[in-house]
């Protein structure tokens, strides 16, 4: 079957410019039994079909979830992501692969890995590319090679044509596996290679794990030839979180830019590292800044008590992240998966389940504290030219302004608020200062405050029955709990996201660490009909949620600003696009 275009692909030059480029490609589209769907959707709610996501990732059908082996190769974005050829559900892995020259126009090859050796026979999980000094990739990823137990090695593939751009089929090697779980290793919980850096003669990866009852392990593993594999004695690190599912392990610049630099690159004056690593216990990234000895090659974090608090790439609904280092921009991206949080019997009625996040640009905050995110610029592009704003407008006690002007199921929203004073700020229940969710839970968007809540209400509907709110709420300093600085929680509240009372709808909520005494604060939400993804005070504390308005949708979903503190605040600037559909996105 060729590649399927919408009319907005014909009428645009650079898509069929892409389609050329492509001609040939062989697209592969998955059925789900149509019997499955069918029985399925009989008992599920209409508007469940009208929430299909318009410009995050996703494939035209079935069941994603990790993002696998990001890269860059001869101008083309390759994204490869477990995968479920046969329905709405996890099951029957596979390695699918799409491309793009922008990260935003998506097409959908063959399928790069499946199980065809002893060594995948059961699965092909998740797993990294390392591009080599010739500048070709190789994948290393974990195959499930026992049918009773999930016993778990990692293999390699090579691409079988490097001199095409778009790295359509891979080789599997006679000598895999090269990694078998050795020496005391659990080899059920066992996997997830990290994408290889380079130095002193060596490379280096890391193999996520679960050592005793509940030790989160990250292992590391040496190679002269990217073939011969010797596990080093001590882990890399290791924390009493339970498994550590997809770690990642990356340098990033200390000079407060913007800019990323190659995992190779290990000088430790100019860098710190970040671990991240994916608790399957509790299903969240999280991640720790610190230093790395690569002569020890043992990593400490600069917060002793980081494995502790969690810093988490993003505070709702974000798993299995990987990311990548983009030479062409000089930028380091990161993937990462979103479920869906609606009902096994939706997914397999509408047929697709599972997005990934806006891929997001990732840089260390100059306090060197904390990481920094934001959507990469591409997704711009995708905004109408005719956006709505508001200036300075005071928005009091109990008040909500609508943005009209414009649909906002699809749509990019930036607000800068100013808070004129803190001095209402509440006090802080010590026993809840360290528990950002708990605090939003019972402080949710519609508790009055002295300052805040006061955000967003998104995908809301006419009358208001069904609304997101993304917000802001903020504590005064609690000496006790190391804070000299009012403290600043930001929450996704979904609570009344939908009037379908079966579905899950967690509230969801981190601290931002940002000096409230400028009185000034910043929300970006995408909004992409079932996706809120939110950036709080320019991407230092990031929500994304799942949601499934039933009344909310298409043309009857409004935005309005809110206010539910005590105190007035003022939007400084509020400015919301449209978001276009990409012309492709995988044929969906
Ligand atoms: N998903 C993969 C595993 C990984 C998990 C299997 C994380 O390799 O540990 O689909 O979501």
């Amino acid at each position: 079957m060729g590649v399927r275009l919408g009319r907005v692909a014909w009428a645009c030059p650079a898509v069929l410019l892409l389609l050329l480029q492509l001609a040939g490609a062989s697209h592969v589209v998955y059925e789900t039994s149509l019997l499955e769907t069918e029985a399925a959707a009989a008992t599920v709610p209409a508007s469940i079909f009208e929430l299909s996501t318009g410009y995050h990732f996703r494939p035209q059908k079935n069941w994603i979830n990790d993002p696998n082996a990001p890269l860059y190769y001869k101008g083309w974005y390759h994204l490869f992501f477990q995968y479920n050829p046969k329905g709405a559900v996890w099951g029957n892995i596979v390695w699918a692969h799409s491309v793009s020259r922008d990260l935003i126009n998506w097409v959908a090859l063959e399928t790069a890995l499946a199980p065809s050796i002893d060594a995948d026979k059961y699965g092909c999980w998740s797993g990294s590319a390392t591009i080599m000094p010739d500048g070709t990739p190789v994948i290393m990823y974990t195959g499930v090679s026992r049918p009773d137990v999930n016993y778990e090695v990692q293999n390699v593939a090579f691409p079988k044509n490097s001199s095409d751009p778009l790295l359509r089929e891979w080789v599997k090697p006679a000598h895999n596996p090269v990694i078998v779980p050795e020496g005391g290793i659990n080899a059920t919980q066992f996997r997830d290679p990290t994408t290889a850096w380079y130095a002193d003669g060596h490379w280096r990866i890391l193999v996520g794990a679960l050592s005793g009852a509940s030790r989160g392990v990250a292992y590391v593993y040496r190679s002269r030839d990217f073939r011969r594999w010797t596990r080093v004695r001590k882990p890399l690190h290791s924390a009493p979180t339970g498994m550590w599912e997809c770690p990642d392990f990356y340098p990033v610049t200390v000079d407060g830019k913007e800019s990323g630099v190659d995992t190779s690159v290990v000088s430790s004056s100019r860098v710190k590292h970040v671990l991240k690593n994916s608790l399957d216990l509790r299903r969240y990234d999280y991640y720790t800044v610190g230093t790395y000895d690569r002569l020890k090659e043992r990593y400490v974090p600069d917060n002793p008590a980081g494995d502790k608090h969690h810093l988490r790439y993003d505070y709702g609904n974000f798993y299995a992240s990987k990311t990548f280092y983009d030479p062409s921009k000089r930028r380091r991206i990161l993937w990462g998966w979103a479920n869906e949080s609606d009902t096994a019997v939706d997914d397999v009625a509408k047929g697709w389940a599972g997005i990934q996040a806006i891929p997001r640009k990732v840089w260390l905050d100059p306090s060197g504290r904390q990481l920094m995110q934001w959507p990469v610029e591409e997704v711009e592009a995708l905004r109408g030219k005719k956006p709505v704003s508001l200036k300075d407008r005071v928005v009091k006690r109990g008040e909500h302004v609508e943005v009209t002007g414009l649909q906002t199921a699809q749509a990019d929203v930036e607000v800068s608020f100013e808070v004129p004073s803190l001095e209402g700020a509440e006090a802080l229940d010590p026993a809840l200062a360290n528990d950002a969710q708990k605090l939003c839970g019972v402080k949710g968007a519609d508790v009055e405050g002295g300052v805040g809540p006061f955000g967003l209400w998104v995908l809301a509907s006419s009358k208001l029955e069904e609304r997101t709110a993304v917000f802001f709420r903020v504590f005064k300093a609690a000496g006790n709990v190391n804070s000299t600085k009012p403290l600043v929680l930001m929450c996704s509240d979904p609570t009344k996201a939908s009037l379908n009372k079966n579905l899950y709808h967690p509230t969801f909520a981190g601290f931002v660490d940002i000096d409230m005494a400028k009185g000034k604060i910043s929300l970006r939400s995408l909004i992409d009909r079932s996706v809120v993804e939110s950036f709080g005070a320019g991407g230092r504390t990031c929500i994304l949620s799942r949601v499934y308005p039933s009344l909310a949708i298409g043309r009857n979903a409004h935005l309005h600003v809110f206010n539910n503190g005590k105190a007035d605040i003022k939007v400084s600037r509020l400015t919301a696009w449209e978001m276009k559909k990409p012309a492709l996105m995988n044929g969906a």
